[in-house]
């Protein structure tokens, strides 16, 4: 008699505790860091997405801008190389050291294009990346400054697929780095494609 009601205690107790363990594991938005980008230097607009701006504060081994360098990307499929299906208007850009790049990212497509860089100082930049992404027929302008260190910075799109058909770029700082392959008109894929 006793173990039964036991059995039944504990399962008047486990049905009553139901919801406040449900409660507990849902996603509360306002306690959740998730959903507030104000953190992540992101502005995002019905045109496209800003991600790590910053036209003003100095890379630590930069003691002033060294020159204003305006940057217009033009990016559609009436830019693609042979075999590729999308493309910058221009897939490498070379610049000073603690140079202030000035973008601006046209998308002539009717899809989605991201100029996305990385290999920035990530102390200034959250993951090393400064990110424009454009809704079709739209336009963004941003600005970032690079380092001073030589390097050979990546520039793609990384929306499924759009790197491979084309949307892949290199950004050299002073004398660069090392080369980045399958750079359409510039270098050839690290690994081929065969037709046998
Ligand atoms: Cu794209």
């Amino acid at each position: 008699m006793i173990g039964r009601a036991w059995v039944l205690l504990s399962m008047i107790l486990m049905v009553a505790g139901l919801p406040v363990f449900a409660w507990a594991q849902m996603d509360h938005p306002k306690k959740n860091k998730n959903v507030d980008h104000s953190d992540h230097g992101m502005i995002l607009d019905r045109e496209g997405m800003v991600m790590n701006h910053n036209p003003d504060q100095l890379p630590e081994d930069c003691d002033a801008v060294s020159s204003d360098v305006q940057i217009d990307v033009r990016v559609g499929t009436k830019f693609a190389r042979t075999g590729l299906t999308f493309g910058y208007s221009q897939h490498e850009w070379r610049v000073a050291p603690c140079s202030r790049l000035n973008i601006t990212f046209v998308n002539e497509d009717q899809v989605r294009h991201q100029w996305m860089v990385h290999g920035l100082p990530k102390y200034l930049y959250p993951q090393g990346m400064f990110h424009l992404e454009v809704n079709g027929g739209f336009r963004k302008s941003a600005s970032f400054i690079v380092s001073s260190d030589d390097a050979t910075l990546l520039v793609h799109c990384d929306i499924s697929h759009h790197m491979e058909q084309g949307l892949k770029g290199q950004i050299v700082v002073g004398g660069g780095a090392l080369d980045i392959p399958g750079i359409p008109g510039l270098y050839a894929p690290l690994f081929p494609d065969k037709y046998p």
